[in-house]
């Protein structure tokens, strides 16, 4: 358990890749810890929760990143919130590792135009599990 891990990966964006955040989350607790286990949940709930519990949410998250080590991004569903949370990760020069299928997706120019970002594209989702080893070591 050496490094805090923020796991990012889509809620509101559309839970489509549910099952590979999920695996990535069980193979980083092998080592690490993840400070963001429910985003891998099956049953988590995507609906709107209003602003006042929004913010319980942002404040909990935001302060998980300020926190983390590491954070690791699979971002094939785009997600605002994912987005998001890179931006800022970068601004508390947080180290971000971005993975996405990219026989499924093409990445925002945003992040692929910005050096600061890690990029893994994969083709096959058992390329993640190698670099993450890297990434964790
Ligand atoms: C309740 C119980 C579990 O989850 C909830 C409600 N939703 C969220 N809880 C925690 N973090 C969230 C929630 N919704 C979004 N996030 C954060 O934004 C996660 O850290 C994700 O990486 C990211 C997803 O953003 P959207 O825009 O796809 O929702």
């Amino acid at each position: 358990m050496d490094k805090k891990v923020y796991f990012a990966g889509s809620i509101r964006g559309g839970r489509v890749d549910g099952a590979i955040y999920q695996r990535i989350i069980a193979y980083i607790q092998r080592t690490d810890e993840v400070l963001t286990e429910h985003v891998g949940d099956p049953d988590l709930s995507v609906s709107e929760q209003g602003r006042a519990k929004d913010a319980l949410i942002y404040d909990q998250d935001t302060a998980w990143l300020r926190a983390s080590d590491v954070l690791i991004a699979e971002c094939t569903c785009p997600s605002l919130g994912v987005g998001y949370e890179l931006a800022y990760a970068e601004r508390f020069d947080i180290p971000c590792h971005i993975f996405y299928d990219r026989t499924k997706t093409q990445l925002s120019a945003m992040l692929t135009g910005n050096p600061y970002y890690s990029i893994h594209p994969y083709a096959d989702p058992e390329e993640i599990f190698p670099i993450l080893d890297g990434i964790l070591a």
